[in-house]
This record gives structure tokens, C-alpha cells and sequence, in this order.
């Protein structure tokens, strides 16, 4: 087995990493987070108690492990310290392993504003918690930095800059005036920044420093909503597949060598907010998939989107992060289905492709073309070995990993902890 681990979302989000990340950080040392931020939301159920972890490595809840925020994040300060705070309530300690990069940028007030009003103009249905206008302003040599708050003359004067911009665009953009307290925003900031001062650190160096230690990289979001290769324009600001790694923790691509990858998947497809979506159901089945699966945000609560799976956007993934394998969750959700379907092509017009198209206007107008299975209609959750699979469940995973060519690792058999099972 490979030294390190970098797990991903292979989907839009939402695949069920947050339980297999905490599963399998045990025997990891350090816990990394390297992009997106508190748009992510990762739920983790512990002996009965649930855990949802937006900003922290959720290897953390393990108290052996060091967590790691690094570069490639956007901070909220204050839903940071809320965070750490509220896990440190229930005896979780936090600071005392936690460390978070001088070089990650911050969410401000202004950004989520900004977050707002773009949403107005152009739905992309974000989670409005200013992630976008961050990166923005980031790759617009805007941002501010953690380092910045060393500074405080410099801080002020960013945040000074940052507001005139946020202000000039609701005023001649949008029309409308909005006021900021910057005084205030400046004073909240420099709390913040108090209660994490003494974690922050050079996070790539100490990453090169401790190269010989198991890391767990967890990726938040899904490949399907990376900036890059992901539905633009409906994508997340960040790189949320491998592509994120060198650049989220400051690392060499060479430094991954030794690193396995894994992507998780669900047994079908879900996808909050807006963009395209081939295998959406909006018939009763896909209302089934909904329900039996509860599949709604743990970050906003919305109704997911809810479909087959797709295997031709499936493959993409595997093949773009160049994935060793599959963690496929949520495979019980079906066990009452007479017929299950995955998607095998996409139809447009009047030609058969197997390949995942960039462009919005083909997207849009595919029509998936489908192999059925009859269902297994037996109970899979909680299965404890291969053996307990009915046949046509395990036939349902030999052709994904047929279809996608790799092998599918780990099956997740329901939300706690002990509830998984090892297939390869
Ligand atoms: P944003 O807020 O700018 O990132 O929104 C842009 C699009 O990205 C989608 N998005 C997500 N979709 C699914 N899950 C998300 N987070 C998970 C959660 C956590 C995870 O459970 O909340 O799986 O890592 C997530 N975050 C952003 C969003 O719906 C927009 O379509
Ligand atoms: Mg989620």
C-alpha cells in the first residue's frame, strides 16, 4: 500500500466522503484540507453523535492526528473559531493539533454580499457563503492573506480597499447602497485571528519537513464541480479534483508520487444548485432516491437533485484525477428498486458519445442512453463481507469497474463508522 491517501469526490459533491475520510484517517498522521471551504460540509456519525465539519480536516475527530488547513482554502474566520469552538465543547481538542497555512486566503463579510448579488445576476444556486468573490479576489491580487493579519496597518488598509471595490460594484452595478462597518470588520477580524494566531504556520514547509508521516488528503466538493474540468460555469471556485493538490497544499506534483488515490462515488448520482445534470430523474423513482437516500445539503439543507449514475462522467473522473480506485457509498438506497439503470452513453443529436463533453450547450442537450439491471430487492445494509452481497449487487459493482476500469475498493454500507465494507 502507498504511503499517503488523497480522497476525493469523483461526483458533484455530497458522495458520502466525510465518513469514509474519518474512517480511514486512522491510520493516517496527518490531515489535510487543501481547497474549497465552508462550503464544504462533512458528515460524520460517531457512536450515535453527528458531527458536521465545514472548515477542519475531518481526520481530526481522530486524536491522534494533526489537522491541516492549507493555502488552497478560503478561510471564514468567524465560522472557523465557531468550529473549533464547538468541537472543543464536546471534547475534542483542537488547537493543540491543528495547523493553518500563512497563505490561505480569507472569506470576509463583503465577499458574501458579493456572493449574494452575483447570484441574482446569474444563478448558479452557490452556497452563499462567499466562496466565489474569495477566489476572485484572489486570483484578481485582491485577497487577503492570513499572513496580512500580522500586519495590522496593512490589514486595515485591505480591508479599506477590498470595501471601496465591493461598495463602487452594489452602487454602480446593482444600484443599490450598501454599508459595511469596516471598523468593525477590522476589530472582528483581529478576534478571530486571536483565537488561531499560535496554529499558524508555513504549511507547505512543514509538509515537505514531515514527508516521511501517512498523510490523508481530503478533498471537499466533487471533480464534477472543479473550476477547471468540472461544468463550468456551474463549478465551485476551486480545483475540487487532483488538480487542487499541488497548488492547495504548495507542493511539487512530484510529491505525490507515493500517494494513492481514491474517489467516492454513490451507487447513483445527486447534484445540488444549478447546471447540468444528464441522468436527473423527476418522475417517483427519482423522489425514491431522494428519500430513501435523505438527500438533502448538510451545508444549506436543499433538496439534492437526484438521478442514475452516470458512468460516462464517472469514467471522466477517474480518468482526469488518474484515480487507483473507487469507494463506492450509498449502495443500499437501491436495495428496493425493481430496476436500477446506469448511464453507458450520452445521445446528442442523433450521435452516440462516450466521452464527457466541456461544452454547456452539448451538455444540455444529451439524452443518457441507459443499461438496466433488475434489482437485487434483498437488504445490503450493514453487510459485513463480500459474501453477503446478493449476486446482482455484485454484478451492479463488476460493471463499474468494468465500465470505469478500476477496481472499487471499499463499499460504505450506511452512516456509522463500522458500517463498511472492504471488497478488494
Ligand atoms: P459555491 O458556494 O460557490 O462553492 O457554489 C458553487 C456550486 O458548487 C456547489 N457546491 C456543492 N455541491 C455539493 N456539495 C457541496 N458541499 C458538500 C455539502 C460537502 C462536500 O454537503 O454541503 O461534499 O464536500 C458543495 N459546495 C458547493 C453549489 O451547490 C453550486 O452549484
Ligand atoms: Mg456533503
Amino acid at each position: 500500500m502507498k504511503k499517503d491517501l488523497l480522497l476525493l469526490g469523483a461526483q458533484w459533491g455530497d458522495e458520502g466522503k466525510g465518513k469514509v475520510v474519518d474512517l480511514l484517517s486512522s491510520n493516517y498522521q496527518i490531515v489535510i484540507r487543501y481547497q474549497g471551504g465552508s462550503n464544504a460540509g462533512h458528515t460524520v456519525v460517531v457512536g450515535g453523535e453527528k458531527f458536521i465539519l465545514h472548515l477542519l480536516p475531518t481526520g481530526m475527530l481522530h486524536h491522534h492526528t494533526t489537522g491541516i488547513v492549507a493555502q488552497g482554502m478560503v478561510l471564514d474566520l468567524e465560522l472557523l473559531k465557531g468550529e473549533i469552538e464547538h468541537l472543543e465543547a464536546r471534547g475534542i481538542s483542537v488547537r493543540e493539533r491543528l495547523l493553518v497555512s500563512d497563505r490561505a486566503h480569507l472569506v470576509m463579510p463583503y465577499h458574501k454580499l458579493l456572493d449574494a448579488l452575483l447570484e441574482r445576476k446569474s444563478k448558479i444556486g452557490t452556497t452563499l457563503r462567499g466562496i466565489g468573490p474569495s477566489y476572485m479576489f484572489k486570483y484578481g491580487r485582491k485577497g487577503i492573506r492570513v499572513c496580512d493579519l500580522e500586519d495590522k496597518n496593512r490589514l486595515y488598509k485591505l480591508i479599506r480597499e477590498d470595501w471601496e471595490f465591493v461598495k463602487d460594484i452594489c452602487e454602480k452595478i446593482y444600484c443599490e447602497n450598501h454599508s459595511i462597518d469596516i471598523d468593525k470588520v477590522y476589530e472582528e477580524t483581529l478576534n478571530y485571528y486571536e483565537f488561531i494566531k499560535d496554529c499558524v504556520i508555513d504549511v507547505s514547509r512543514f509538509l515537505m519537513q514531515n514527508a516521511d508521516k501517512g498523510m490523508l488528503f481530503e478533498g471537499a466538493q466533487g471533480t464534477m464541480l472543479d473550476v477547471d474540468m468540472g461544468t463550468y460555469p456551474y463549478v465551485t471556485s476551486s480545483n475540487a479534483s487532483a488538480l487542487g493538490l499541488p497548488n492547495g497544499t504548495g507542493l511539487s506534483p512530484k510529491f505525490f508520487t507515493d500517494t494513492f488515490f481514491l474517489g467516492v462515488s454513490k451507487a447513483y448520482t445527486t447534484r445540488v444548485g444549478e447546471g447540468p445534470f444528464p441522468t436527473e430523474l423527476f418522475n417517483e423513482e427519482g423522489e425514491n432516491l431522494r428519500n430513501r437516500g435523505k438527500e438533502y445539503g448538510s451545508t444549506t439543507g436543499r433538496p439534492r437533485r437526484c438521478g442514475w449514475l452516470d458512468l460516462v462522467a464517472l469514467k471522466y473522473a477517474v480518468d482526469i484525477n488518474s484515480l487507483d480506485g473507487l469507494i463506492l457509498t450509498k449502495l443500499d438506497v437501491l436495495d428496493t428498486f425493481e430496476e436500477i439503470k446506469v448511464c453507458v452513453g450520452y445521445e446528442y443529436e442523433g450521435r452516440y458519445m462516450e466521452h464527457f463533453p466541456a461544452s454547456l450547450s452539448v451538455l444540455e442537450k444529451v439524452r443518457p442512453v441507459y443499461k438496466t439491471f433488475k434489482g437485487w430487492l434483498k437488504d445490503t445494509k450493514g453487510a459485513k463481507r463480500p459474501e453477503d452481497l446478493p449476486e446482482r449487487a455484485k454484478d451492479y459493482i463488476n460493471f463499474i469497474e468494468t465500465y470505469t476500469g478500476v477496481p472499487v475498493v471499499m463499499l460504505s454500507t450506511g452512516p456509522e463508522r463500522d458500517e463498511y465494507l472492504w471488497i478488494k
